[in-house]
């Protein structure tokens, strides 16, 4: 995925404050605020492509849409793993750029295929850049966790200025998410101190749901193909082919085996960037 320049200045571009300077406590809630708006903005565009995939098209990738931000106390623990200690009263610059997820989207999607479509659809908007990509997809994490992380910036419109937010996107199969949840959970009760055994059996589980979700895509894939074939060519393929052209059945039954009948999602693989 290429870089694009922001339609807005990296820093934060205010106007001069009208209001006297803000105190810690509400300089945090501002902060927090900010985020929030930037989350909802990402929500809303996913809605949106959701809503235009379900009424206007006729197959919708995203199955289901959840944001967090990020409390303050998994903040402060994110904190200290970064190297940055509370006591120390780091700024909200620091903060904001070792805590990258403070803000959080996670979008499941039914294919792996529409993974990667999705996270082009939202991160292609011109006012959407692109800070990094993390594809755990194609190098999953050595505990077996697969998803596709994009960190976006967006501009959040204020009564004092236009503030970029960074949020983080993690966009996953339901076999991936089903996962990645149960894992979260074993991950909490164990402590972090997760026995061997579980481990292996999270591992082969991560690998077992990987494989399902090829076999699904495959799947799909090839009953799309055929959808997408023209109704004529349908309805003598429904009826037998012996009316059928050889060279124009060849010629289908090779896009299908292909896999380019019906134009699939070509699912560009996002790199790190
Ligand atoms: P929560 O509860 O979602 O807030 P880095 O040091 O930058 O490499 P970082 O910042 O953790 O590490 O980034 P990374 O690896 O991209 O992970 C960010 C988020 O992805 C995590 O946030 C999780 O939500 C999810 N994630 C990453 N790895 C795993 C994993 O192995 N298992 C599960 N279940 N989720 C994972 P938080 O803050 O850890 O958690």
């Amino acid at each position: 995925m290429a870089h694009r320049r922001p339609p807005y200045a990296a820093g934060v571009n205010r106007t001069a404050p009208v209001d006297p300077p803000a105190q810690p406590d509400e300089r945090m809630r501002r902060f927090m605020l900010e985020h929030k708006f930037g989350m909802n903005e990402i929500v809303t565009k996913l809605t949106i492509l959701q809503d235009e995939f379900t009424h206007l098209h006729d197959y919708n990738p995203i199955e289901h849409v959840s944001s967090r931000l990020k409390s303050r106390e998994s903040m402060v623990e994110k904190m200290g793993l970064k190297g940055l200690a509370i006591a120390e009263q780091p700024s909200f610059d620091q903060i904001r750029s070792r805590v990258t997820d403070i803000a959080g989207v996670r979008v499941t999607c039914s294919f792996v295929s529409d993974v990667y479509r999705v996270c082009g659809l939202l991160t292609e908007q011109a006012d959407v850049r692109i800070v990094e990509v993390r594809d755990y997809i194609d190098t999953p994490k050595p505990n077996g966790y697969r998803s596709l992380h994009a960190l976006v910036e967006v501009p959040v419109f204020l009564s004092g200025g236009t503030v970029p937010v960074l949020v983080e996107v993690q966009f996953r199969t339901v076999a991936m998410d089903f996962w990645a949840s149960l894992e979260h959970k074993i991950y909490y009760k164990y402590r972090r101190e997760v026995p061997q055994e579980l481990l292996d059996g999270l591992r082969d589980a991560a690998d077992t749901a990987f494989a399902l979700d090829s076999t699904m895509e495959r799947l799909h894939q090839e009953v799309r193909g055929i959808d997408a074939l023209a109704e004529p060519m349908l309805e003598q393929l429904r009826h037998g082919a012996a009316t059928l052209p050889p060279e124009e059945l060849v010629a289908a039954l090779h896009d299908l085996g292909s896999g380019q009948a019906g134009g699939p999602p070509t699912g560009s693989s996002a790199s790190t960037s």
